[in-house]
């Protein structure tokens, strides 16, 4: 057990998430640069692919960027429906030779094999790396879900900065490492905090007029509330947690080494009451992210076993660190951790 926190161990609990947030998220003038390079990119590829249009998605967009998180690029082209209606091999194919030939940019690399065809790319000027993708849609609609719950309440946006940085310093955040995507790991906190008695913010998918209303996309249903400055007259909740944002962080760690239940139950945001992983037929894992829209999602089905109890072992050793009570910051905390 824990020992109780006092309100100075709380205070600087506060201050570790509140500083992961400072030091890592991206200044306006960043993003403002994001921006330009999207738009930079879109005027380029327009003069062979007529109609081409790029969005940016993932963190560049859904409030939990780092300063040196990669460009996410979907494109998609005016007058074409979906991706079925498009070679997507060779457009990717013809879209590498082009990039080539665009001087502020390197090392572009076509992957074709992969479930979600992509052409990388690095961008000298910024320094960022990047990726473009097709028709990559409900990804657009998944990052706006996203931006919507960090526009809700500060402590949202401070608790996923400190769980990326966290899973960051665990080395347990890269997806293509065998371990989960930050998309995985933000998740998992959106639902520690629909899930927090009172709740810290609403389930979107669930609050709506009179019936759920339909936005199919890929053949879910990519429906949520996002008129968020009436956001209290739906939600009886509205403001009735209290809770520190260091508090939170440690109730977090608690949560997924003591109280869930990973054999039982599915990490779902898309509703209040606990999902069975029976229900879903999803027993043979033991952690179990389910998409919000695309319902046959499992984040979670590319760990191995050796992998989960890695994952679990940093949440163990996170409870025990977080929950020290200690009288101030190591001598030796570096101000910034530049080393992301
Ligand atoms: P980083 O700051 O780049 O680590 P991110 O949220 O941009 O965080 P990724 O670059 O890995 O994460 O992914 C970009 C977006 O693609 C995020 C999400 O909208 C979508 N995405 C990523 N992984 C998945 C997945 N497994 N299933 C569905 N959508 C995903
Ligand atoms: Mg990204």
């Amino acid at each position: 057990p824990l020992p109780p926190l006092t309100a100075k161990f709380r205070k600087l609990l506060d201050h570790v998430c509140i500083k992961c947030y400072d030091d890592f998220s991206p200044s306006a003038l960043e993003d403002t640069a994001r921006e330009r390079i999207r738009l930079d990119l879109e005027e380029f590829i327009k003069r062979e692919f007529q109609g081409a249009r790029l969005s940016l998605f993932g963190s560049s967009k859904n409030g939990f960027g780092f300063k040196q998180s990669d460009l996410d690029i979907c494109m998609t082209i005016d007058g074409i429906e979906n991706a079925e209606d498009l070679d997507c091999i060779k457009t990717i194919e013809d879209l590498a030779r082009l990039l080539r030939k665009h001087q502020g940019l390197r090392n572009i690399l076509p992957i074709t094999s992969a479930k979600v065809p992509i052409v990388k790319f690095y961008h000298g000027r910024s320094g960022l790396e990047g990726d473009i993708s097709l028709y990559n849609t409900l990804a657009l609609h998944n990052t706006e879900l996203l931006a919507s719950y960090a526009a809700i309440d500060p402590r949202v946006k401070y608790l996923c900065y400190t769980m990326k940085v966290f899973t960051k310093i665990c080395d347990i955040g890269d997806a293509s490492r065998g371990s989960l995507s930050s998309y995985a790991y933000t998740l998992m906190v959106l639902f520690f905090l629909q899930q927090r008695n009172p709740p810290v913010i609403p389930v979107l998918q669930e609050i709506y007029k009179d019936k759920k209303p339909e936005i199919l996309v890929d053949g879910w249903n990519a429906y949520f509330f996002s008129q968020l400055d009436e956001l209290r007259l739906y939600w009886p909740d509205f403001g009735k947690n209290k809770e520190s944002v260091g508090e939170l962080w440690l109730g977090l760690l608690r949560y997924y080494t003591e109280d869930f239940d990973f054999k039982e139950h599915v990490i779902c945001i898309r509703r209040k009451s606990l999902l069975t992983t029976f229900k879903k037929q999803w027993t043979s894992k033991y952690i179990v992210i389910e998409d919000p829209f695309d319902l046959n999602h499992n984040l979670g089905a590319g760990l191995s076993r050796k992998m989960t109890n890695f994952i679990m072992k940093a949440f163990i050793n996170g409870r025990r660190v977080f929950g020290t009570t200690v009288k101030d910051f190591p001598k030796e905390y570096p101000s910034k951790m530049e080393y992301f």
